[in-house]
């Protein structure tokens, strides 16, 4: 295992990867974007045994990424705006239903962009709090009004309990291992307008290919 792989969750490190994931074109790095992914994945293991399955699933949508940019097409996986054109110029996404080509990249960075949403609406959240707020309602409330729509009831209702063994607020700033408080919420401010800027530029890519409903 690589040693950053070891290292503890920072927030800072994770702003740093979605930050370098945007070209000045306002292309996507897929790489960079996969390493935020990757830096998130440590605060989920960090949280214990009942986030095992999301870390799990997130492992598994950036492996599949990774193999597609070091295989021989891995040049076309450069950019999401690339593998987008690459997928569909060759016909190797699922358009309809799942089928030839069950793990496009496509589709497994759709899963990942739903993702975004969530983390974009928990952390605005969890930025704007009160010291008493729950994060487990934050996390909650932000899970309804996104991903929850993408996933089975038995997996609503997993994530659901997941969420109440979160760590208090206090705790879970402490876990973003930026500094004070006041210093976390700084980093928040100026991470979540960085999600929300890649999201979107994602987001318009989708619609714009009819690719939002991937199976
Ligand atoms: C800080 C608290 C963390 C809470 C995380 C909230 C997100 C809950 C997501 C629950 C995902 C459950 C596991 C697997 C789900 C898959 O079925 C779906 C669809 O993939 P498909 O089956 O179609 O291949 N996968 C996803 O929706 C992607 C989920 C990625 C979750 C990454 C969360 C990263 C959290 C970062 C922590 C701050």
């Amino acid at each position: 295992m690589a040693d950053s792989e070891n290292q503890k969750f920072c927030l800072q490190e994770v702003l740093e990867s979605f930050k370098s994931c945007l070209s000045p074109e306002k292309e996507i790095y897929i790489e960079h974007y996969v390493s935020g992914w990757k830096g998130l994945v440590k605060l989920l293991n960090s949280l214990g045994s009942l986030f095992g399955f999301i870390s799990k699933d997130a492992v598994s949508k950036t492996q599949i990424l990774m193999n597609f940019l070091k295989s021989e097409n891995g040049p076309h996986y450069a950019t999401v705006q690339s593998m987008v054109k690459f997928e569909l110029d060759n016909k190797l996404v699922d358009v309809d239903k799942k089928g030839i080509y069950p793990e496009s990249g496509c589709r497994t960075l759709l899963r990942l962009h739903r993702a975004l949403r969530w983390l974009q609406l928990f952390l605005e959240r969890l930025r704007t709090s009160k010291e008493d707020d729950k994060t487990s309602v934050m996390c909650r409330d932000a899970y309804n009004e996104s991903l929850a729509q993408h996933h089975t009831w038995l997996i609503r209702k997993s994530a659901g309990m997941a969420f109440y063994s979160l760590p208090v607020r206090p705790a879970f700033f402490e876990v973003m291992n930026v500094g004070t408080p006041e210093q976390v919420v700084d980093v928040l401010g100026k991470a979540v307008p960085l999600l929300c800027e890649v999201y979107q530029i994602t987001e318009e890519l989708y619609q714009k290919h009819n690719l939002l409903d991937l199976p």
